[in-house]
């Protein structure tokens, strides 16, 4: 059977994403019996390439990755579903092979998505074990093939031959485990992933990066792990079998701000770590425990104090808006990045609300939502100041400090212009290109 994996992300910014998500579907599929070639629509627009693309290849099936619902920032907000409604309407007006919908972004409306984009079958969470379902679909049907086994997750070896342009991307994914077991009120990596952690065996990552790098190359990777240092045992062997193979390739990653020992900070600098964004969310007590965080303002205190150490480049994302926010809470958040000084403060204002998340059940005990109200289109969770008064207050904050960004406004690229921006941008993240 003949699979085109389409993955519909055009979203450049805050960087332009490797398609990691249909790449290991695409290995899955081959191993079960495929032949297998992933389009990437970054940088393109839905039409004659495309077409070109679909009449040489001639799929049975046509499987569409689709990543991001909207970019989750407000007031700044881009919603992706009118866009992936007209790549459908391309594919086909060049095809009549059946449709099948996933990624991060279908799982989370499943239903709603296949419906709307009128696809033929939808595979909501991990597409490991996706194969049956390209096979024999149950048409309109969503399936839910089950989580993959860790062993089951790897690099395809041909990547060059099923993915052709795959070298543009400055920065390539990698991911080491799956799952998180912590219950931050907002959000969605348990559903996506699971709470139970599926690490894969170190020599298993270290093997793809070596490969990577032997056959095509590539130095620059970003582990994109929910939270690479959940376990930090496992996180330790994965490093340490990185570092072993010597110098020439450095990465980025997310990571909790908490760590029990500040010599992993060491071990990961050695392992080429240049870049940590540390998922800190604010830097009030109150607002960490109303969000449900499992570390400390002494955590963040420690982190970022083993960064400055090991002279490693770290940043802080942060949540302004949960409940309880208030003008007060949102100066601590403030005053405590002046403290501990990272190259950035990346803020986003509201909570993006998703189904079945603990977010979800205050909002509508709020009465945030209506009853019965899809969150397909953006819905935010606001605090009781309310949201221009929360954009305002946060701004206001900053002030004039240098190093904290609001995704969609106050950013980059309205700093310095999306061309200048494009000719600085030199891969990895996109927060490292400015100096405070
Ligand atoms: C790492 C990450 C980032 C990194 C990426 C770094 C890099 N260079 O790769 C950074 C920080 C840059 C980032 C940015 C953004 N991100 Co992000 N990110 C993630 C994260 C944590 C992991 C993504 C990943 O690579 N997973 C590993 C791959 C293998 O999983 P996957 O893509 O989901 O694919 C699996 C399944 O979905 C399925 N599948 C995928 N495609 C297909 C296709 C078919 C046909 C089938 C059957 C199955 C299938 O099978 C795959 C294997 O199991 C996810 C959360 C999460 N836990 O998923 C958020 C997530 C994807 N991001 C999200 C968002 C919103 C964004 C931003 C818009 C935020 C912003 N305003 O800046 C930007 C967009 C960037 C862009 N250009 O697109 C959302 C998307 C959903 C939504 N709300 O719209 C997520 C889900 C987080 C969330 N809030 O819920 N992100
Ligand atoms: S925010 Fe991070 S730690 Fe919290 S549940 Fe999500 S992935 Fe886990």
């Amino acid at each position: 059977m003949r699979i085109l994996l389409i993955s519909a992300n055009r979203e450049p910014f805050p960087e332009p994403v490797f398609p990691l998500g249909p790449v290991y579907v695409a290995d899955a599929l081959q191993k079960a019996g495929a032949t297998v070639r992933i389009a990437d629509m970054r940088g393109r627009v839905f039409g004659q390439s495309l077409r070109r693309e679909i009449t040489d290849f001639r799929p049975d099936r046509i499987g569409v990755s689709l990543r991001n619902v909207d970019n989750a920032a407000y007031p700044a907000v881009r919603f992706y579903l009118p866009s992936y409604a007209s790549l459908m309407n391309s594919i086909r007006a060049s095809s009549d092979s059946p449709i099948i919908l996933g990624g991060s972004a279908f799982s989370l409306f499943p239903e709603e998505m296949c419906s709307s984009l009128g696809a033929d079958s939808g595979v909501q969470g991990e597409g490991e074990n996706a194969a049956p379902v390209f096979q024999d679909f149950d048409t309109g049907r969503v399936a839910a093939p089950g989580w993959a086994d860790a062993p089951g997750i790897s690099f395809p070896t041909n990547i060059g031959e099923l993915f052709p342009g795959f070298r543009r991307y400055r920065t390539i994914g990698i991911q080491t485990s799956r799952g998180c077991p912590n219950q931050c009120i907002y959000c969605t990596y348990p559903s996506l992933e699971g709470r139970r952690r599926r690490p894969r065996s170190p020599e298993g990552v270290a093997g793809d990066i070596a490969m990577l790098h032997r056959d095509y190359g590539i130095r620059r990777f970003f582990v994109v792990d929910s939270l690479f240092n959940a376990d930090e045992g496992h996180m330790v062997s994965v490093l340490e079998k990185i570092a072993s193979m010597g110098p020439g390739i450095s990465f980025s990653c997310y990571l909790q701000p908490k760590m029990s020992d500040p010599a992993i900070f060491r071990l990961l600098k050695k392992a080429g770590c240049v870049a940590v964004d540390f998922g800190t969310d604010s830097g009030s007590p109150a607002l960490l425990s109303s969000l449900r965080k499992p570390f400390t303002v002494d955590d963040i205190r420690k982190v970022s104090r083993a960064c400055r150490r090991e002279a490693l480049d770290f940043c802080h994302s942060l949540i302004l808006g949960g409940p309880g926010e208030t003008a007060e809470t949102i100066r601590e958040t403030v005053a405590l990045m002046d403290e501990v000084s990272p190259r950035a403060a990346i803020a986003m204002t509201g909570i993006r609300i998703y189904p079945a998340t603990e977010m979800e059940r205050i909002a509508r005990e709020e009465g945030l939502i209506r009853p019965g109200q899809s969150l397909l289109e953006p819905r935010f969770y606001f605090p009781s100041m309310g949201a221009q008064s929360l954009v305002k207050t946060a701004y206001e904050s900053v002030g004039g400090r240098r190093n904290w960004f609001f995704p969609g406004r106050r950013d980059w690229s309205s700093t310095i212009g999306y061309r200048l921006l494009n000719l600085l941008y030199r891969g990895g993240p996109l927060w490292r290109t400015f100096r405070k």
